[in-house]
């Protein structure tokens, strides 16, 4: 393996550096303070990896953690480096310079955002340290600047959304009705926000009845989905359908409209499509109140850690490996919901 007897003093006076850098930035778990601990992982010949993730802010983000953190476990041969940025590019980017200066075998990281990675990266390529995606994109014009990346195909997501649509207005007699939609949006400019915007926006425009009212960015989180569901209540009188790029803003936009006297799903008064499809929300497909959830597969941590076997074996991997996806209904959920664990 890598771990040579520079290594180890760099694991060592690397982490104490990383702290004074990144202080303040996210939190590190595996602390610097713990050098004579990360020594002895490097002796162990461990594959370091260092992880900058986006944050904590929706349940499917949490099982993405765990999944990378299942995988990448010292039982499996890792040692992983864990920054959580708290939704800032530049913790990312702090992260990451912290990452570099440790000399770590790889990074991975989920780019809050799609702009604005060049000059990190390529700190990360001139170092020699190769750089996986996961989760969401990023915008280069050299993609050289990154190995690999492992995730979701977001447009596909958004057009499954309006299929759906179509699909349910037609067998409810509703093809010709004029359809009024308000979307909560994820993270401005970042690539799922865009790709599930970008392919909802494909099947709509398809139709002249449907008149999308309003798309607003509502973060990802269910107090951002809540805070944005009453402002378009308050706003627009007759809402049919309502699209939710993801569960705990759809969270939020339900408590609204129940607060509001509205009622949601199956036999509602509003349409309620949303993406993730973590468990909790699977069961309000399961009793109506969700019309369809998209999933969006968390469970990434095999594929990297599949990919890192392969680079160590001098193996070629895919620049892009996009994990496997379905749409539950209340017709189809039955059968997996007893199978998500997030
Ligand atoms: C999707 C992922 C999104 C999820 C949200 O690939 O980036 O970020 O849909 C999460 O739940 O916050």
């Amino acid at each position: 393996m890598k771990n040579k007897g520079w290594k180890k003093f760099l694991m060592a006076a690397g982490c104490i550096a990383v702290a004074a850098l990144t202080a303040g930035c996210g939190s590190f778990q595996h602390v610097a303070t713990q050098s004579a601990k990360e020594t002895k992982e490097a002796e162990e010949d461990l594959i370091v990896v260092g992880f900058s993730q986006i944050g904590s802010e929706s349940v499917w983000r949490t099982a993405n953690s765990a999944s990378i953190q299942r995988a990448l476990s010292r039982e499996n041969g890792f040692f992983l480096e864990f920054n959580n940025a708290r939704q800032k590019q530049e913790n990312q980017i702090k992260a990451i310079r912290g990452f570099i200066s440790q000399r770590v075998d790889y990074i991975i990281f989920s780019p809050a955002t799609e702009e604005g990675w060049e000059t990190v990266l390529q700190e990360a390529k001139d170092a020699g340290i190769p750089v996986i995606l996961v989760d969401r994109k990023i915008s280069v014009s050299d993609d050289s600047l990154y190995t690999t990346w492992i995730g979701s195909d977001a447009k596909a997501e958004g057009e499954k959304a309006g299929i759906w649509l179509e699909t349910y207005l037609g067998k409810n007699g509703r093809q010709e009705e004029d359809i009024n939609i308000v979307v909560l949006q994820g993270t401005p400019g970042s690539s799922v926000q865009l790709g599930r915007t970008l392919g909802f926006d494909s099947i709509a425009k398809q139709h002249p009845n449907w008149h999308i009212l309003e798309e607003k960015p509502a973060d990802f989180t269910t107090a951002k989905g809540k805070e944005v569901m009453e402002q378009y209540i308050r706003k627009y009188q007759e809402i049919d359908v309502v699209v939710s790029q993801n569960d705990d803003m759809t969270f939020g936009a339900i408590q609204a409209m129940e607060e509001h006297g509205i009622t949601t799903g199956v036999d509602g008064d509003v349409i309620v499509i949303s993406f993730d499809a973590v468990r909790e929300a699977l069961e309000m497909v399961a009793e109506g109140t969700i019309n369809v959830d998209v999933e969006c597969n968390p469970e990434q941590g095999e594929y990297v850690a599949e990919i890192i076997r392969k680079l160590e074996n001098k193996e070629p991997v895919d620049k892009e490996n996009v994990v496997e996806e379905k749409v539950f209904t209340p017709e189809n959920v039955a059968e997996y919901i007893d199978m998500r664990t997030y």
